[in-house]
């Protein structure tokens, strides 16, 4: 006959197995053995019909008490085996130390140009582009070269065909803007150029930023005041600047600006050549050919040019000698910016 102490013995043998599952299938097996059509405390609970009617209510509310407790048990233990399937899939150990998450950085030119950018952007300059593949006339006719004149020599040229060329300076960027746009303007224009040209210090695609000025009244005091800046806000505000009288086909004057030696200011080294000075951009006033060229009046409109190499800048800031380093895209030299 049934009793209470049997039923809790009953209770306490099924909550083990329930509880003691280690997967769907045992569980399965434990709910069928007690829950089951032919379950034990199913089998319990039929029998309750036959016992004498003073044990009857008080048998069956335990029997019934014991049923929702062994189906809350159930479905508890199947939310405990979902939840360990879900945390431990087949092949993942979940104890491993996670895989670094590798970041991406910009590019130490990349890093550079927008410095750079963003020195002349404070200034009031705005950006402007051009096309890498450019005509001719743009890269050369336009500033003043035209198809004899030995400035061609200069810049050793990529030609697509007779009348494209890879821009092999960011020059052509002055003569579309300004084709574009009436003057007063002030623009920078950073990009990529192209020469067939292979060293320690030159790479045959490298970066320049060109800059221009165009105004009623801009004279080489401003352009020598605005360089100077640019060059104490990069290398650091005793850099010490001078300007060397050069050539450039779309500039008159022409100037190359050296600063002081960045590794033994002035004093004289193996980087600087023992001169104490780096030359770092050419830059002049804007031809009156070139004013012609686009249409502005030269008797009107005066301005100021430059045009920097980026990679240069950067070896400089950053002590690096050889520019194919920038290109080779070794890791191990690129995570160190
Ligand atoms: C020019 O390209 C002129 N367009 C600059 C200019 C603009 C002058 C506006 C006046 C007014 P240059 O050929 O000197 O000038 O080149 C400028 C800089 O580009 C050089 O000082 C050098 O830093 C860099 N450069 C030249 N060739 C290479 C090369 N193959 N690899 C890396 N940098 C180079």
């Amino acid at each position: 006959m049934i009793d209470e102490k049997r039923l809790e013995d009953l209770k306490e043998e099924a909550l083990k197995e329930i509880r003691g599952a280690q997967d769907e299938k045992g569980l399965e097996a434990a709910r069928v053995k007690f829950l089951g059509r032919k379950g034990e405390l199913t089998q319990v609970l039929k029998s309750i019909a036959k016992l004498p009617p003073e044990l009857k209510p008080v048998i069956g509310r335990l029997a019934n008490q014991i049923k929702r407790e062994l189906e809350a048990a159930l479905k508890e233990a199947q939310a405990e085996l979902k939840r360990r399937k879900e945390a431990f899939l087949p092949g993942v150990d979940l104890t491993l130390p996670g895989r670094p998450y590798l970041l991406g950085k910009l590019h130490p030119i990349t890093q550079v140009m927008q410095e750079i950018c963003e020195i002349f952007l404070r200034m009031g300059f705005s950006i402007a582009t051009g096309p890498e593949i450019e005509l001719d006339y743009y890269n050369f006719e336009a500033l003043n070269i035209p198809p004899d004149h030995p400035a061609r020599d200069m810049q050793a040229t990529f030609y697509v065909d007779e009348k494209v060329v890879l821009r092999t300076h960011t020059s052509p960027i002055q003569i579309r803007t300004m084709e574009r746009e009436k003057p007063p303007l002030r623009i920078i224009a950073p990009g990529k150029v192209y020469r067939c040209d292979s060293d320690v210090t030159h790479t045959p695609m490298f970066h320049q930023i060109e800059g221009l000025m165009v105004d009623r009244e801009v004279s080489f005091a401003d352009l020598k005041g605005i360089l100077t800046l640019f060059a104490q806000e990069t290398f650091g505000e005793k850099t010490r600047v001078r300007f060397r009288p050069s050539y450039f086909p779309f500039t008159e004057p022409s100037v190359e600006m050296d600063i002081s030696c960045v590794i033994c200011d002035g004093d004289g080294c193996r980087v600087c050549g023992h001169t104490g000075w780096l030359e770092i951009l050419g830059a002049g006033m804007v031809h009156p050919n070139v004013f012609r060229s686009v249409g502005y009046d030269p008797e009107e409109w005066v301005g100021f040019a430059f045009g920097l190499g980026v990679e240069r800048i950067a070896m400089l800031k950053f002590g690096i000698d050889d520019i194919r380093l920038f290109y080779e895209n070794h890791l191990r030299f690129l995570e160190q910016f």
